[in-house]
């Protein structure tokens, strides 16, 4: 059986780890510190305080999402040795505090993207969506204002002073620039028992012409390459790849195996050429077959975290889009249903 868990934010979360806990099947935690520049050790003692909030509870802390990457590792300048180093002192005492995974993401500026955070489906409830035609239209002068993915914002000047600096980095060097930082990170990981997963882009495409890598089978299978052990892994996020036609979920989980140490699982409807909006799990219109993504999880045998993603605001819950108590909860008891009908069939035949 995979561990199913839920994401909490800390303290300042409307969802308290008691709401957490009286989910039926929950039975760990992704947490996080908010608010950490990347130029900052996280500390042996923050992870064993977070450790003991949810110990209070029949709860273990499973996964930290995410450690964030300074941008000068990902652009690659002098000053990346230094915070490579930070990053693996975090990791050092993750390993310390008995924390087995680490998601962490490799895209540049922006964390997910989305070009409205709150459409209103025809249910009435509020998600998050992603159109390519308004992003490609919007006019990046007038500033970005700060957003659920991305905590602070950013005036026009900021962002044309971040894309002069991103104008030299394509897709090969950022790819390098990964290399360099997996070459150093992973031997660290191993030593720490800590295994390494990094979440795709979302969306798996550039934006605002910044390079983005994390996308498909190949340039999933190449990131993987470039240090072939298990502490190199992945988070395999079904609503990130799942933006792309292209991508065969159940494919790339079975291509995969022995690498995936954290599952996201999520439903997009496609609206367009990359364009998506987010929907409930167990909704017919998505483009996530969920029964079968969760089939190939059973084929490789996969026993660890897995997460509901983004749900949908339903009844009138306000708080963070897509990390309400509700639409994930239920998500949950979805995801648990299709887990425990597939194993039974498996099992009487
Ligand atoms: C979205 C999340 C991502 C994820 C990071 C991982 O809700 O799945 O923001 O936390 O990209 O580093």
């Amino acid at each position: 059986m995979m561990k199913i868990t839920m994401r909490w934010f800390g303290e300042n979360d409307t969802v308290s780890l008691q709401n957490i806990a009286q989910v039926p099947v929950v039975r760990g935690i992704v947490g996080t510190i908010e608010g950490r520049d990347a130029d900052v050790v996280w500390t042996q003692d923050d992870f064993e305080k977070l450790k003991q909030q949810v110990e209070a509870y029949p709860l273990s802390l499973d996964v930290i999402e995410s450690i964030p990457i300074s941008e000068e590792i990902k652009k690659g300048t002098e000053k990346r040795d230094a915070l490579i180093e930070i990053f693996c002192e975090s990791v050092r005492n993750m390993g310390k505090a008995g924390i087995p995974v680490l998601c962490y993401n490799f895209m540049p500026v922006f964390d997910w993207m989305r070009t409205d955070i709150k459409f209103t489906l025809a249910d009435g409830s509020f998600v998050t969506s992603y159109n390519h035609t308004d992003m490609l239209n919007y006019d990046l002068s007038k500033g970005l204002e700060a957003r659920v993915a991305w905590i602070r914002g950013y005036t026009g000047d900021e962002i044309q002073t971040i894309m002069d600096e991103y104008r030299q980095i394509d897709e090969e060097r950022l790819f390098e620039n990964l290399a360099y930082f997996l070459r150093r990170v992973v031997p660290v990981a191993e030593e720490s028992g800590v295994r390494l997963a990094l979440h795709p882009d979302d969306p798996p495409w550039s934006i605002f012409g910044l390079p983005r890598i994390v996308r498909d089978a190949d340039s999933i299978q190449r990131i993987l390459d470039v240090v072939d052990s298990p502490y190199n892994g992945l988070t395999f996020c079904t609503g990130s790849l799942g933006t792309d036609p292209d991508n065969n979920l159940p494919a790339m989980i079975r291509q995969f195996a022995g690498r995936i140490h954290f599952a996201h699982v999520r439903n997009v409807e496609l609206t367009g050429d990359k364009s998506f909006v987010e929907i409930a799990h167990s909704d017919a219109k998505g483009n996530v077959d969920i029964p079968q993504v969760l089939q190939a999880l059973q084929d490789i045998h996969y026993t660890g975290p897995l997460r509901p993603d983004h749900g949908r605001m339903i009844w009138g819950e306000t708080g963070r889009i897509g990390y309400g108590l509700y639409d994930r909860a239920l998500a949950i008891m979805y995801l648990y249903g299709v887990w425990q009908g597939l194993a039974t069939a498996t099992h009487s035949t």
